[in-house]
């Protein structure tokens, strides 16, 4: 691989935010009402991305429990000021309709990979909130304004720990509306303000500004969007937006981005939204993408002087012979400590059934995010329901409402069967007449294709494999449908709304 290689986080990855401590690259995501909330990643060559343990890792950091489905944390934005390392993020706790709940926190460590302070409160006035650390010391929280009313800027004081001063609005954005994802930059003897504008969809875009003063005026760039899409090309990155830059230790810089690849078959993003890069220059005092044009690439240069890792083989396989869960897993709004167990049965993964998925608060499903079209997921567990009201199985999720589920429960008249539900809006459909199944081992599977299909299976123990149901369309599972941020997940489920809290047993978990 002589190049890097976009999407270069596949998958439910959107809103990056890219920092370098050293020779070291660190990129955080959102992952909304999924906790942690935040997914950390890091690099050495910007090709090949290592996640770490996420910077929230305590719901005294962040609570999503009834968090509405695709809010949660919104675009995390990592900093370092040479000895902090910092994350703004936004708890969105409501978006529907007029009125946006929108608490921005803060939180520090001075060991990326260790543990993290607890959050300081910062505001609610807008999403999107950044750090931006001045060469003086002074630090200030940019934010945008809800409502879209522009961006809005006020000093930070990290030994209080408090907003100070002036609260000024410093920009009203530009002609492609819907600014967001605001960043500010002191570069030579400007300061950049980047921004996402033109609304996180197919007409996403990055647009810049700068002035001498941090408080503005600022004037827009005149070859505005500095990056977009090529809505013309439909094996082009799309949705292309909400950036931020990072330079090299050779001087060299990237630009961090937001990116979709819509699938025409599902009718929409599966995989959610990604992120990219692309080696940008400057130009006349202008960020430029090198090779010209604003339209993101599929690949761009490896950054010069650095030497290359080798690929990091994005296969999954959990056996559960470990003592911790995978970092790459996450679960709809809480942590998987109060329901996951890994020591009860040596070499499996014991879940504790709480609510039904649909539930904004207590369910138990360990999920792991699709990374690409033809995908496949398979599990073996081990489950002895006593009620109907007892399941678990594999999950294949977008969010509480949209979902199918291949799960094993019993029927009125005690015998184990096998049920295939979709739940398309929160309203839930039985894909297939029961089936039977013998005691013991089950083995699931759904496997997804780029056709825009998913087809499930099962097998017990050293029996042939067995189609369960129709075929099913991804256009499910996809952004469009279910209007979210978030994408397709495979995970391991299970429900006990009798409350007795019933536990099914994992052997493997496996997505190819
Ligand atoms: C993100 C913001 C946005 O915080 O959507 O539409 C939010 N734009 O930049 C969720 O990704």
């Amino acid at each position: 691989m002589t190049m890097i290689q976009n999407p270069v986080l596949r998958g439910f990855c959107p809103d990056p935010s890219i920092i370098r401590a050293g020779d070291d690259y660190y990129i955080a995501t959102s992952t909304f009402e999924w906790w942690p909330g935040v997914r950390l990643f890091h690099s050495t060559d910007l090709a090949n991305w290592e996640q770490l343990p996420s910077p929230i890792q305590r719901t005294s950091q962040a609570d999503l429990r009834g968090d509405p489905t695709s809010g949660g944390i919104w675009a995390p934005c990592l900093s370092y000021d040479g000895t902090w390392y910092y994350l703004v993020y936004t708890d969105v706790k409501t978006k529907k309709g007029r009125f946006y709940n929108t608490h921005n926190y803060v939180i520090r460590t001075q060991n990326i990979r260790g543990e993290w302070s607890e959050p300081v409160y910062l505001n609610s006035i807008g999403f999107d909130p950044s750090l931006f650390h001045d060469h003086d010391g002074k630090k200030y929280l940019v934010n945008m304004i809800n409502g879209f009313k522009g961006i809005l800027v006020q000093e930070y004081d990290p030994e209080t720990g408090e907003l100070k001063g002036e609260r000024k609005k410093i920009f009203d954005g530009t002609k492609f509306g819907y600014t967001e994802g605001p960043h500010i930059y002191h570069i030579g003897d400007w300061y950049y303000l980047i921004v996402a504008e033109g609304g996180t969809g197919y007409e996403h875009c990055v647009t810049m500004a700068r002035s001498k003063n941090i408080w503005g005026p600022y004037e827009i760039d005149p070859e505005n969007p500095v990056l977009t899409s090529n809505s013309a090309d439909p094996l082009a990155l799309q949705k292309c937006g909400h950036a931020d830059i990072v330079e090299t230790q050779n001087g060299e810089w990237y630009m961090a981005h937001l990116c979709a690849r819509p699938s025409e078959a599902a009718n929409g993003c599966v995989l959610g939204r990604e992120t990219a890069l692309q080696k940008m220059e400057w130009q006349n005092g202008w960020l430029r993408l090198v090779g010209g044009g604003n339209q993101a690439r599929l690949t761009t240069s490896l950054p010069a002087g650095i030497k290359k890792t080798t690929a990091i083989d994005n296969k999954f396989s959990d056996d559960f012979d470990c003592s911790q869960l995978n970092v790459q897993y996450d679960f709809p709004r809480i942590p998987a400590t109060g329901f996951a167990d890994l020591s009860s049965r040596p070499g499996w993964l014991r879940l504790k059934g709480q609510e039904s998925l649909n539930s904004l608060h207590d369910v138990s499903l360990v999920a792991l995010r699709q990374q690409k079209m033809n995908a496949s997921a398979q599990t073996v567990m081990e489950f002895a329901p006593e009620y109907p009201e007892q399941m678990a199985g594999l999950a294949y999720v977008y969010d509480a409402l949209n979902y199918y589920l291949l799960c094993k429960t019993v029927d009125e008249a005690d015998r184990a069967i096998l049920v295939l539900l979709r739940s398309d809006g929160g309203s839930i459909t039985d894909l297939t007449k029961p089936v039977l199944v013998p005691e013991g081992k089950l083995e699931l599977i759904a496997v997804a294709s780029e056709c825009g299909t998913v087809e499930f299976g099962w097998r017990s123990e050293s029996s042939e494999w067995q189609i369960i149901g129709e075929i099913q369309p991804l256009s499910l599972l996809t952004d469009e449908h279910c209007r979210g941020f978030t994408g397709a997940q495979f995970g391991m489920y299970v429900h006990d709304m009798t409350g007795l809290g019933i536990y099914a047993d994992f052997d493997s978990f496996e997505v190819i």
